[in-house]
C-alpha cells in the first residue's frame, strides 16, 4: 500500500473523521486497487456481502421547467415547445395502475419546475397514487421541487412538505444537489435554489421524520476539491438530522446537453468517486450506484469500491435516457438478483426504507 493510503486507512480503521485533505489525497491516489480495498473494508464492515435493490418505478410527471441546468436533457422550458409534456393527473396514475398485480414497493416521482401547474396538481398526483396503490411507497420530489413549490405558492418548506405527507408523500429523493459549491453551482443551475436552500429542505423533512436521499453529479466541470466539499456538507447535515439513508454519487452524461462537448468520467474516475464516498460520509448508511446511469459492468464492479445497493428495477426512466445513457429501460427482479450473484454478492430485496422484503 502507498505510503499515502496508509495514513489514511490508519483514520479509517481507528474511525476517526476523514478531513476535506484527506479526501482531496485520496482522489490523488494513483493505486485505485487499494483505494477500493479501503472502502471494501469499510462497506463489508457494515453490510458484508449484503447488496440491496428495490423494486420501483418512475413517473416523470412533467419536463416543463423553468430552471436551465446547462447538464440537463430532460426539460423544456415552456409548454408547447417541441418535446414538452405534462401528463394529466389521471395518466400518471394510470402508469401506476398499468402495474396492478406486480409486487413494486416504490413509486418514485420527480418533475420539471412547471410554471403553468397548480398547487392542487401535486396534491391530487399523490392523493390519487395513494388511492390506487396505498401499499406502494411514494418517494417523490427533490428539494428543488420543494423549494420551487413553496415560493410559487407562497408556503413554507415546512406547509409544502406537511400538505404533501397529508396526500401520501413517504419519502424525498436526493436530485437536483449538483454541486453544492457556489463556483461550480453557479455554472451548472444559477437560477435554481442554492446550497443552503436545498440543505434547508432536508433539515426540514428530516425534523417532520421524512426520511430522504442525497446525490453529487460528479464528472463534469468540478474540481475534486469542490466533490469533497460537497461530501462534508452532506455529512455535516447527517450530523445534525441522522436524516439520510443513502448518497446516489450520479456520473454526468453529456448527450443532449450544452455540456455535449465534455468528455463523460472514466470508469476509473466513477470507481474512485464512490470508494471515496463511502470513506467520507461515515454516518450515512448506504451507498447507492444507480444502474441506468453506470451500465451494468461497472454498476458490478462498484459493488467493490464501497457501493451496497444499485437502486431498483426502475420503469421507464427517461431523465438519463434523454442525456444518452445505452443501459436498459427497465431490470426485471430476476436480472437485479443475476446483476448482483454474478459480482458475488448476495442481493436483499429492500423497501425504500430498508425494511427488508426478501433474500432473494
Ligand atoms: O438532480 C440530470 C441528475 C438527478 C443529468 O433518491 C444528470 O433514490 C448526469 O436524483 N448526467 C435526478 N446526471 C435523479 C436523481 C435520483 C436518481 C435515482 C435515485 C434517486 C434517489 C435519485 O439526475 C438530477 C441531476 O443531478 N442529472 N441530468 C446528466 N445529463
Amino acid at each position: 500500500m502507498t505510503s499515502e493510503l496508509a495514513e489514511i486507512s490508519e483514520k479509517v480503521a481507528s474511525r476517526e473523521r476523514l478531513t476535506l485533505d484527506d479526501g482531496v489525497r485520496l482522489f490523488a491516489c494513483r493505486d485505485l486497487a487499494a483505494l477500493g480495498a479501503l472502502a471494501n473494508a469499510d462497506r463489508e464492515r457494515r453490510f458484508g456481502d449484503l447488496t440491496f435493490f428495490n423494486r420501483n418505478t418512475h413517473v416523470n410527471a412533467t419536463n416543463v421547467c423553468e430552471a436551465s441546468c446547462i447538464f440537463c436533457s430532460f426539460a423544456r422550458l415552456k409548454t408547447g415547445d417541441q418535446g414538452a409534456y405534462t401528463m394529466a393527473v389521471e395518466e400518471a396514475v394510470g402508469r401506476v395502475r398499468a402495474l396492478r398485480g406486480e409486487l413494486i414497493t416504490e413509486v418514485h416521482i420527480v418533475n420539471g419546475l412547471n410554471p403553468d401547474l397548480p398547487w392542487n396538481y401535486y396534491l391530487e398526483l399523490l392523493s390519487a397514487i395513494r388511492a390506487e396503490r396505498p401499499d406502494i411507497h411514494i418517494k417523490a420530489f427533490t428539494a428543488v421541487e420543494i423549494h420551487y413549490f413553496a415560493e410559487k405558492y407562497g408556503m413554507s418548506y415546512e406547509r409544502v412538505l406537511r400538505e404533501l405527507m397529508a396526500a401520501g408523500l413517504g419519502s424525498l429523493p436526493g436530485g437536483g444537489a449538483e454541486i453544492f459549491h457556489p463556483r461550480a453551482r453557479k455554472k451548472l443551475c444559477d437560477d435554481k435554489v442554492d446550497a443552503d436552500g436545498w440543505l434547508e429542505v432536508h433539515r426540514v423533512a428530516h425534523r417532520l421524520g421524512l426520511r430522504s436521499n442525497c446525490t453529487m453529479l460528479f464528472g463534469s466541470i468540478e474540481t475534486v476539491e469542490e466533490r469533497v466539499d460537497h461530501m462534508i456538507r452532506l455529512r455535516e447535515l447527517q450530523d445534525e438530522t441522522g436524516g439520510f439513508q443513502t448518497f446516489i454519487p450520479l456520473r454526468f452524461h453529456h448527450e443532449n446537453n450544452r455540456l455535449r462537448k465534455l468528455r463523460e468520467p472514466t470508469a476509473a474516475d466513477t470507481l474512485r468517486t464512490y470508494a471515496v464516498s463511502r470513506l467520507m460520509l461515515d454516518n450515512i448508511d448506504h451507498v447507492k450506484a444507480y444502474w441506468v446511469m453506470l451500465g451494468l459492468p461497472l454498476a458490478q464492479l462498484s459493488l467493490d469500491f464501497g457501493v451496497d445497493d444499485i437502486d431498483g428495477t426502475v420503469r421507464e426512466e427517461r431523465i438519463y435516457h434523454m442525456a444518452g445513457a445505452h443501459t436498459p429501460q427497465e431490470l426485471g427482479r430476476r436480472a437485479i438478483i443475476e446483476l448482483i450473484r454474478e459480482a458475488g454478492r448476495v442481493p436483499v430485496e429492500r423497501d425504500t426504507l430498508y425494511n427488508i422484503v426478501a433474500e432473494a
